[in-house]
């Protein structure tokens, strides 16, 4: 447990120089890759949102620590990913105009990777149109998923979905959001066929939808 924590006060205190040589050890302690990730880095990101709610921290210290949690991914992607020799599908994701997160859209890209889906990251800010064209030009694309963290672009949200379902992929593609601020309850008021409160949820209902065209 210590070393998630030193994980997590590396994280926290953004010290992207430490992070990825802590992240190692704790995988060469047999820690679990998951709870590396769900404890030493998310419940830090969350702990770093308190602080800057509360005024203790302000947007460059968000930055550093939402810097040091990518280093730290990035030696923890080996070990989350599973076979992914196959290609089960192909998906578009990215984060909606307006709004530059791209931790959480970032590993449930890595999670769809791992669970076999080829990923088209459109990356953040993404405008409205962007997401159509990439679900029109990629006749191969099934899935079209969405992500928004702040509470002032779920309206973009809305309107990426509205585009989506108004547009002629809308028989092929299964839409799928998700993000902080999101709910069930939104996600069934604007039209996407699924939420998920997170990455690997967000993989395993992914490959519900392909398998259930495949079958
Ligand atoms: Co910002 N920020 N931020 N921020 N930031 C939040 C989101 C906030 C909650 C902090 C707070 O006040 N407590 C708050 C939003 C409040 C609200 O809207 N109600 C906030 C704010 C206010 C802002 C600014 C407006 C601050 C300012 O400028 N005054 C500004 C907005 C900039 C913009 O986007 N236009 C801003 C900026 C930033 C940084 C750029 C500094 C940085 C982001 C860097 C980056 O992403 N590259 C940042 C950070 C780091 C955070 C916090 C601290 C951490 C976000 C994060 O990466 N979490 C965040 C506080 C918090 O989340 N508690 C905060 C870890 C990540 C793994 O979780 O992204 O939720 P998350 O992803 C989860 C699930 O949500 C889910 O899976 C992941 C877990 O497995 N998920 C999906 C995500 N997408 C999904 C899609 C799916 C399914 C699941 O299907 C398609």
């Amino acid at each position: 447990m210590s070393k998630i924590q030193d994980v997590s006060n590396a994280v926290q205190s953004g010290k992207s120089k430490i992070v990825g040589g802590l992240v190692q050890e704790a995988i060469n302690e047999g820690l679990d890759p998951a709870e590396i990730l769900n404890k030493g880095m998310i419940d830090a990101m969350s702990i770093v949102g308190e602080k800057f709610k509360n005024n203790e921290i302000f947007v460059p210290e968000m930055l550093v620590a939402a810097r040091a949690m990518k280093k730290g991914v990035e030696v923890l992607k080996p070990h989350l990913a599973g076979d992914n020799t196959v290609s089960v599908g192909k998906l578009v994701i990215g984060t909606v105009a307006g709004d530059l997160h791209d931790i959480g859209k970032n590993l449930v890209a890595m999670m769809m990777e791992s669970a076999g889906f080829e990923v088209i990251d459109l990356g953040v800010d993404v405008p409205v149109e962007k997401f159509v064209s990439a679900a029109k030009e990629n006749e191969d694309v099934s899935i079209v998923c969405v992500s928004a963290l702040l509470t002032t672009t779920m309206p973009a949200m809305k309107d990426t979905v509205k585009a989506l379902l108004d547009s002629d992929v809308r028989d092929r593609i299964k839409i799928m959001v998700g993000g902080a601020p999101i709910t069930q309850g939104f996600a069934d008021e604007i039209g996407a066929e699924a939420y998920t409160e997170d990455a690997a949820s967000a993989a395993q209902v992914a490959k519900s939808f392909v398998s259930s065209t495949v079958a």
